[in-house]
C-alpha cells in the first residue's frame, strides 16, 4: 500500500499539524478503504430518472452528508433525511432532516452523528418530491 507507506513519511518529517492535514487528504482521495468516508449510490424511485451519489464523512463538526443528484426538476426544492430501515422497508418518519437538495445538491453537517454508528444498524437516505408531496419518493440509497 503506497499510499500508506507515503503517510507513514509525513508522520515522521512532520509536525502533528501537518500530520492531520495530510491525513485528511489521504482519507479525502482513498474513500474505499477509509472507515470515515463512505460513498453510496442513490437510486431513482417512481421514473424521477434521479439517480445519483452521496458521500458521507466523519469530520470534527459530526457527519457530512453531501447528496449530488441527477435530473432534479429546474427550480425544485426537494426535501431530503436520513430514515431507519433500508430503502425497501423504511420507517417513514424521518431520524435526521438533511438540507433540501437544490439544483440537484445538499450538504448537511449532523453533529454527534459517526459513521460508525450509521453501521451499526439499518439507516437509508431518501429523497422526496417537495414538501408538499413527501409521501412521493424520487431517491433512495441504504447507508
Ligand atoms: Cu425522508
Amino acid at each position: 500500500m503506497r499510499l500508506f507507506s507515503a503517510v507513514a513519511v509525513l508522520a515522521a518529517v512532520a509536525t502533528s499539524a501537518q500530520v492531520l492535514a495530510a491525513t485528511n487528504t489521504v482519507n479525502h482521495v482513498t474513500n474505499a478503504f477509509s472507515k470515515h468516508s463512505l460513498t453510496i449510490n442513490l437510486g431513482a424511485q417512481n421514473n424521477s430518472k434521479q439517480d445519483g451519489q452521496a458521500f458521507l464523512n466523519d469530520t470534527a463538526a459530526g457527519l457530512k452528508v453531501k447528496l449530488q443528484l441527477k435530473n432534479e426538476p429546474a427550480g425544485a426544492s426537494q426535501p431530503a433525511h436520513i430514515h431507519q430501515g433500508t430503502c425497501a422497508k423504511l420507517d417513514p418518519a424521518p431520524w435526521k432532516a438533511l438540507s433540501n437538495v437544490v439544483n440537484g445538491v445538499s450538504v448537511t453537517t449532523l453533529p454527534g452523528v459517526t459513521l460508525a454508528q450509521l453501521k451499526k444498524a439499518h439507516y437509508a437516505i431518501n429523497v422526496h418530491e417537495s414538501a408538499a408531496n413527501l409521501k412521493h419518493y424520487v431517491s433512495c440509497g441504504d447507508i
